[in-house]
């Protein structure tokens, strides 16, 4: 049998009523949120997105490993370079890379090579997967789920900076190897989103596309 140690449960009994009520604002907020292209450049404190990654690296992993480093960039300088880094893999992408029906698929989204919102947002956070973790005696540890774990954890930090009123954007050029040298992240890391992170600029528009309703993405058996 398993010898674990275990703690009490810090549990909250929810009642059926105050289970809607709680869902009716929560979910009504997250339903409202919406991918921003358009960034301000408002400065948001550090320690909010401190708060948000510590909301992130609550998520559950497998095996509890946390396979995740999480990259928060302010820096004019290295939030330059980043774009840089990215619009050159943007440029092939959109000249012929991504192909014609992945062009076809992003049309409504009307996005193309030019990122300045690289440079506009106050902060970019790099999340890093952790192929494999290093045990204390250098040697290398097998790590279970880490890609389902990592996007566990940015869907907490997403909903988390929401809350915060800030808007992100989901941004995964292609390659993302740059990341690593632009970050200092060693070989076992590998990136999987670059999140855009700040307030929206005035006026900003965005597509005209909507979200699916329960009776396409459930079933109930
Ligand atoms: N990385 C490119 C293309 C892109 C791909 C998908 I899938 C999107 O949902 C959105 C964009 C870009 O950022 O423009």
């Amino acid at each position: 049998m398993s010898d674990h140690q275990t703690i009490p449960l810090a549990f909250e009994a929810i009642a059926p009523e105050e289970s809607r009520k709680r869902l009716a604002a929560f979910a009504t907020r997250l339903r409202k949120r919406r991918t921003v292209r358009d960034f301000s450049a408002e400065p948001v404190p550090q320690d909010i997105i401190e708060q948000a990654i510590l909301a992130a690296g609550s998520a559950p992993s497998g095996a509890n490993q946390q396979p995740w480093t999480f990259v928060a960039i302010s820096d004019a300088s290295v939030k330059s370079r980043i774009r840089a880094a990215a619009e050159e893999e943007e440029k092939a992408f959109y000249a012929g890379r991504a192909g014609e029906e992945w062009l076809e698929a992003l049309a409504p989204l009307g996005t193309d090579w030019e990122k300045p919102f690289l440079e506009t947002a106050p902060w970019l956070i790099a999340i890093f997967m952790q192929r494999w973790g290093q045990g204390p005696d250098g040697k290398r540890v097998k790590h279970y789920y880490a890609l389902e774990s990592v996007g566990i954890a940015v869907g907490f930090l997403i909903a988390a900076l929401h809350e915060a009123g800030l808007a992100t954007l989901t941004h995964t050029p292609s390659p993302m190897g740059f990341l690593n040298e632009i970050c200092g992240r060693p070989d076992n890391e590998k990136a999987i989103v670059l999140l855009v992170v700040g307030k929206p600029a005035e006026g900003c528009r965005v597509p005209a596309i909507a979200k699916k309703p329960l009776d396409e993405i459930a079933r109930f058996i």
